[in-house]
């Protein structure tokens, strides 16, 4: 813990002033969960597990902040009558830190906030406009591919579909192991998209080899990245709160290894990142803690990054004081691409 503990900050770190490196922004986000409820509390429950976790980080050789200022934003407040304007005002809140001065960490909510976040990165200036040079580093159970779900084609089993429909160039995906038919061609047929199946990197004789294999993959990508973890990714027992608990997953040490991969990618540089489906629950803390040390790793590995000259700043510093870019791109596309 820190000396001084802050209430409702991540890691309970105090502010700097007007000084901003690393953004932590809650997204309480919760419209279309189909099974278990509660993601809209855990943005807060995690960042209130954030005070145990430890400080200090091994790759790093530092206490975190590490001399770097983590800002925790206001939780986003969820305005927006309908999903599309929900997502529309994601995109408009999350575009007033996708501008290369900081590094974003996003708290979800829903999946559903991945494609706002796409949405926001495209204006950042790594990007320009082209989201075909960025790609989705994605942690989760489901391959979040569906064209829709209980016809919704913006729903957070659609997510990584949606982002893809944006014109993102490449999605990775690990840990994938429930998916439709539809969603198992998709994964077949399209060249931007390689999944590393639980079946395959959990297999008792050849997971070991195929878990090698991700990884290398994962540290030889180039360009501009957006790390999306699912919290239902790893192992149903680590995450009995999440939305979609799933057995059969991936160890928390493997999320690690994943984050330390990408972070450590020589050719690339991870511009962003959420972790998202985290929820609480009364009896046990473990979903929100999980949650809360993942975020905590990606925020060392980025200072890591940074420190060994994998990211620098695109853009000078805005400080605490903001300017969005009003996203209407939901609204214009949700019913167009709906069943
Ligand atoms: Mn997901």
């Amino acid at each position: 813990m820190s000396d001084l503990f802050v209430e409702g900050n991540f890691l309970g770190l105090p502010s700097n002033g007007d000084a901003v490196d690393i953004v932590v922004l809650p997204l309480p986000y919760e419209l279309t969960t189909s099974y278990g409820q509660g993601t809209g509390e855990g943005p807060a429950a995690c960042i209130a597990a954030s005070g145990q976790v430890e400080l200090y980080d091994a790759d790093l050789d530092q206490d975190l902040p590490a001399t770097s200022s983590i800002l925790t934003a206001e939780a986003w407040e969820g305005k927006g009558a309908t999903l599309l304007e929900q997502l529309d005002e994601l995109g408009t809140h999350l575009s007033a830190w996708c501008t290369g001065d900081v590094f974003p960490l996003a708290l979800g909510g829903e999946h559903g906030i991945l494609p706002p976040m796409i949405w926001a990165l495209k204006h950042h200036p790594t990007l320009d406009g082209d989201l075909s040079k960025l790609t989705i580093v994605q942690i989760d159970a489901h391959a979040d591919l569906r064209s829709e779900l209980d016809g919704e084609a913006f729903s957070h089993a659609c997510a990584a579909g949606r982002s893809l429909d944006m014109g993102v160039g490449k999605l990775m995906q690990a840990g994938i192991r429930a998916y439709s038919k539809e969603e198992a061609e998709w994964i077949g047929s399209d060249k931007r998209i390689t999944t590393y199946f639980a079946r395959e990197t959990q297999n008792s004789q050849t997971g070991t080899e195929a878990w090698k294999q991700w990884l290398a993959e994962i540290n030889a990508v180039k360009g501009p990245v957006h790390l999306t973890i699912d919290i239902d990714g790893l192992d149903g027992s680590l995450v009995p709160a999440t939305g979609t608990p799933v057995p059969g997953g991936l160890s928390f040490w493997q999320v690690i290894e994943t984050i330390q991969a990408v972070f450590g990618a020589p050719d690339a540089t991870v511009i962003s990142a959420d972790v998202n489906e985290i929820a609480s629950h009364e009896h046990s803390p473990l979903t929100e803690f999980t949650a809360a040390m993942l975020a905590t790793k990606t925020i060392a590995s980025h200072l890591k990054a940074r420190k060994e000259g994998r990211w620098s700043p695109t853009a000078e510093p805005l400080g605490t004081k903001r300017v969005s870019i009003p996203c209407t791109y939901f609204t214009q596309h949700g019913n167009q691409s709906a069943q």
